[in-house]
Parts: structure tokens; C-alpha cells; sequence
């Protein structure tokens, strides 16, 4: 028995696709899988006859925000597709039809929109693949999406979990799309966090090999990013952790939202206590960090229990073994208490 209700598989987006009117915003993460699920969503939208617009969430945003809400109350449009971006019963009502694809733990199921998730499949599909499902099932010509479907796959490190569209899609090259993976997934860790040289690309481009030629402008713009990315990396692999009884902590400043690959290089590396890597950097007046575990443990239980009172939506969401979150400092200097470090991990005022 689920233990979330209203969610719906693909086949819902048939019907539901139907509704957005002739003008529909697509908003989409700013990683692969974000990505590559709004350029099938576009793609598909646009092959139904409609003509949809674009609006990558990246750095310091959330979709579930207040401020999101405003602008989005601001924008012309038709309906409202959400992808990669998680699901909230936060999720504002704007008197338009809504569709959320997405394969994140929900915080909570809206109920005024058509909620596709993967959350309950096994193996969790990601949210490019759902997309690429979607667009099956509404039976627009979908020969040239597969190799979208694979970019996030490969993004959310899902390419060994046995799906058939990713196995069909290794005929296309798995080497060249890597490689595109590697470059899409760029820009939203850089400075400035602006991914949309990547959506740029994935919709231009015809498959992987045409990410990585050159012949787009876009790919440079993604190869400079990923240097910018690669110093600020080397920069931050070079500081050890400091250990508690459960957790062993990096901390860091950087711009760039390196957090994730911190906590991933350490997590091979520490198989005893969850890894957490703190970006005292990233953005002002925040602590943004990642968490991972090499244990069979719940990260999303893990800090619920050590939920500090001032923690919001962008806190310990995500998946089981790869969670995080964004915590303004005092809650954070909470936080650091919580999981057993003294003063010298607070963040100063
Ligand atoms: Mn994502």
C-alpha cells in the first residue's frame, strides 16, 4: 500500500499535457537530469503545437519558494510543467493546469496538480526518463529523445539499474554521452550557477557526439565552466575532515557547488560515519552542504532527527543515501551542535 497518494504514472501526462493551453512554462532543475527532463519536455510540448518557454532553477532558488511564487504569478502563460525539482504540497496554485515530473522523496502531494512520480517503481526511474515516458505515452515521434533520457540517467548515476530505454540507448555511444554529462552538468556548479548554455544545447543538438563537437557555440561556454569547476575541486580535495561519533565533516568556502563531489569523494572513502561537506562559501548568509553514507542508512531520517527550528524547504530532501540542504548560520551553528562538533565548525556572523 502507498504510502503517498496522487501519485500518477506517465500515462497520466497524456491527458494532462493536453490541458496546458498553447503557452506553457517548463521549469526544470539545472543538472543533467533536470535538464535533459525540460528539453523532452519542451520538445514534446512543441510537438503537440504548443509553444512552450523555459526557466531553469539553479543556484540559491527553490522552486517551492515564496519568491519563485511571485515570479511566477508575473509570467504570461498557459499551464505549468515541473521537473526535477522535487514535490511539495507547497507547490503554489496558480489557477493553471500544473504537471510535476519528478523522482524525489515528496515533502507532500499537492493535490490541484497531475503529480508523475517514479518514487514508488523500483528501480526510481529518473526525471528525464520519466519524461521520455511521458512523451511515449502521449505518442509524439520520440527517436530523437532517447538519447535525452540517457543524459539524465547517466547524470543521477542510474545507467547500471537495468532500465530498457537505457540499454537501447547504448547503441548511441556511451562514451560521447559521458562525456556530454560531463559537460551539461557544468555550469549550475559554477559562480555564477547559469545552466542555460546547457538547456541551450541539449535542445539544439541532435544527439551527444553533436554536445562535444564544437559545431554550438554552447560547448565552449560548457568547457569553461567545467575548468572553473575542476580548480575550485582541487582547491577543496586538499582539506581533511573533522570527525564525530556519527559524522565525519568537511568544511569548505567555495562560490562553485562543489559540495556534492566533496561528499561523494569522501564517502568511498569513510565507510563508518555519514560524510557531510559543508560550503561555508557558497552563498552569503548560508551553509549549503551534502551528505552522504557508505552505510545502509536513512540520511533523510538522519536530519529530520537533527532538524534545526529554523530549517525551510531546502532542507534534507533528496534520497536516502544522497541528501543535504541549506541552512542560514544561526541554524546551522544549531545544526553543527546537533551532530556532535564543538564551536570551531559554527559559522561566523
Ligand atoms: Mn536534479
Amino acid at each position: 500500500m502507498s504510502i503517498f497518494s496522487g501519485l500518477q504514472p506517465p500515462e497520466a501526462f497524456a491527458e494532462a499535457a493536453l490541458a496546458l493551453g498553447p503557452a506553457p512554462l517548463v521549469a526544470c532543475h539545472n543538472d543533467a537530469d533536470g535538464l535533459s527532463a525540460g528539453a523532452i519536455l519542451v520538445k514534446t510540448l512543441q510537438r503537440l503545437g504548443t509553444e512552450p518557454s523555459t526557466r531553469i532553477v539553479g543556484k540559491g532558488e527553490n522552486a517551492y519558494s515564496d519568491a519563485f511564487l511571485d515570479e511566477l504569478r508575473g509570467r504570461a502563460m498557459t499551464g505549468l510543467v515541473v521537473t526535477d525539482l522535487g514535490v511539495s504540497s507547497r507547490l503554489p496554485d496558480l489557477g493553471l493546469p500544473t504537471v510535476l515530473i519528478d523522482h524525489h522523496v515528496p515533502t507532500g502531494v499537492p493535490t490541484h496538480a497531475c503529480v508523475v512520480s517514479g518514487i514508488e517503481d523500483d528501480p526510481i526511474p529518473t526525471s528525464s526518463l520519466l519524461a521520455y515516458r511521458c512523451a511515449k505515452a502521449i505518442g509524439v515521434e520520440t527517436g530523437d529523445l532517447l538519447w535525452l533520457a540517457a543524459i539524465g540517467l547517466i547524470g543521477d548515476m542510474a545507467d547500471e539499474d537495468g532500465f530498457p530505454e537505457m540499454e537501447e540507448a547504448r547503441a548511441l555511444g556511451i562514451t560521447a554521452l559521458r562525456k556530454a554529462v560531463s559537460l551539461v552538468n557544468a555550469p549550475r556548479r559554477t559562480a555564477s550557477g547559469d545552466a542555460s548554455a546547457a538547456l541551450g544545447l541539449l535542445l539544439k543538438a541532435d544527439g551527444a557526439k553533436a554536445v562535444l563537437s564544437g559545431a554550438h557555440a554552447e560547448t565552449a561556454a560548457l568547457l569553461q565552466a567545467k575548468e572553473e569547476v575542476k580548480a575550485a575541486l582541487d582547491a577543496a580535495r586538499k582539506i581533511g575532515p573533522k570527525v564525530s561519533a556519527e559524522v565525519a565533516l568537511i568544511p569548505f568556502s567555495s562560490p562553485c557547488q562543489i559540495h556534492p563531489l566533496v561528499a561523494q569523494a569522501w564517502r568511498t572513502r569513510i565507510r563508518d560515519r555519514i560524510v557531510i561537506a559543508a560550503n561555508f562559501g557558497y552563498r552569503e548568509g548560508w551553509v549549503h552542504f551534502a551528505a552522504r553514507t557508505g552505510e545502509d542508512r536513512d540520511l533523510i531520517a538522519f536530519l529530520a532527527e537533527h532538524r534545526p527550528p529554523g530549517a525551510g524547504e531546502e532542507y534534507g530532501n533528496g534520497h536516502r543515501l544522497a541528501s543535504g540542504g541549506a541552512l542560514r548560520l544561526a541554524d546551522w551553528n544549531h545544526f553543527v551542535h546537533a551532530i556532535g562538533f564543538g564551536p570551531e565548525l559554527e559559522a561566523a556572523a
